[in-house]
């Protein structure tokens, strides 16, 4: 079987969460780097035709596209025997399991993002209030449970992986602040869990670079919004 091949971005939060299912599973994988500052390269723009955007899997001449989806792939894929379970195996606790990851990614991702972008003053007041509402979701769902996968990591703590380390990059470029320990006790104690595991703390990018990059592409958007006429 050829080596699956993974197109990433080096600061990517969505690129992540497929390294860590890719190492859990005990799959080998070679990472094609894309820098999006640069522009997309042909290979990105060919596997990912509608979206054009990373993570891509490139699996023995199939492209799967969409961080979620390919966490999916890749658990039915690589199942049974010793592969390390992603979802659940009740339908329903799957069901919830999507929903949730669902839901991280609209609310509590973009929901960040655009308190980040949001104008200083009122419009960044209510994003951060917004973002904060969505964030409370999550911190029930964790309530009393060490991993919201139960005692070990899943699929939905892969989703919401990139709060212990990318969110407080985010607060710190965006100028906002959303995640604190007595705010969130469940998902702070989760979160401080989380980023022990070698396997997740070995596929982080490092904190600097993160932050340099965030910090120019909010620069960057805003130059944007201030030159539309
Ligand atoms: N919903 C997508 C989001 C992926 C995404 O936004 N990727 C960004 C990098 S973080 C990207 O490729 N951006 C390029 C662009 O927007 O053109 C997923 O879950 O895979």
């Amino acid at each position: 079987m050829a080596k699956l091949k993974l197109i990433v971005s080096a600061t990517s939060l969505f690129c992540t969460r497929i390294e860590w299912a890719l190492k859990l599973k005990g799959l080998e994988y070679e990472l094609i780097v894309e820098d999006l500052r640069k522009g997309k390269s042909e290979l990105l723009q060919k596997s990912n035709p509608v979206h054009k955007k990373v993570p891509v899997l490139l699996d023995d001449g199939v492209t799967i596209a969409e961080s979620k989806v390919i966490l999916e792939y890749i658990d039915e894929k690589w199942k049974g025997g010793d592969f390390y379970p992603l979802l659940p195996q009740d339908p329903y606790e799957r069901a919830q399991a999507r929903f949730w990851a669902q839901f991280a990614d609209e609310k509590c991702v973009f929901g960040t993002w655009g308190a980040c972008r949001a104008e200083d003053g009122l419009e960044k007041e209510k994003a951060v209030e917004t973002a904060l509402e969505s964030f409370a979701y999550l911190e029930k769902q964790i309530e009393g449970k060490k991993f919201f996968g139960g005692e070990k990591i899943g699929y939905l703590d892969l989703v919401v992986g990139w709060i212990p380390h990318f969110l407080g990059v985010l607060e710190e470029a965006g100028g906002i602040k959303i995640f604190d320990a007595e705010r969130f006790p469940s998902l702070h104690e989760w979160a401080q869990n989380f980023i022990e595991i070698p396997l997740i703390k070995e596929c982080l990018p490092p904190r600097d670079m993160l932050l340099n990059y965030m910090t120019a592409s909010l620069s960057y958007l805003r130059s944007l919004a201030a030159n539309k006429p």
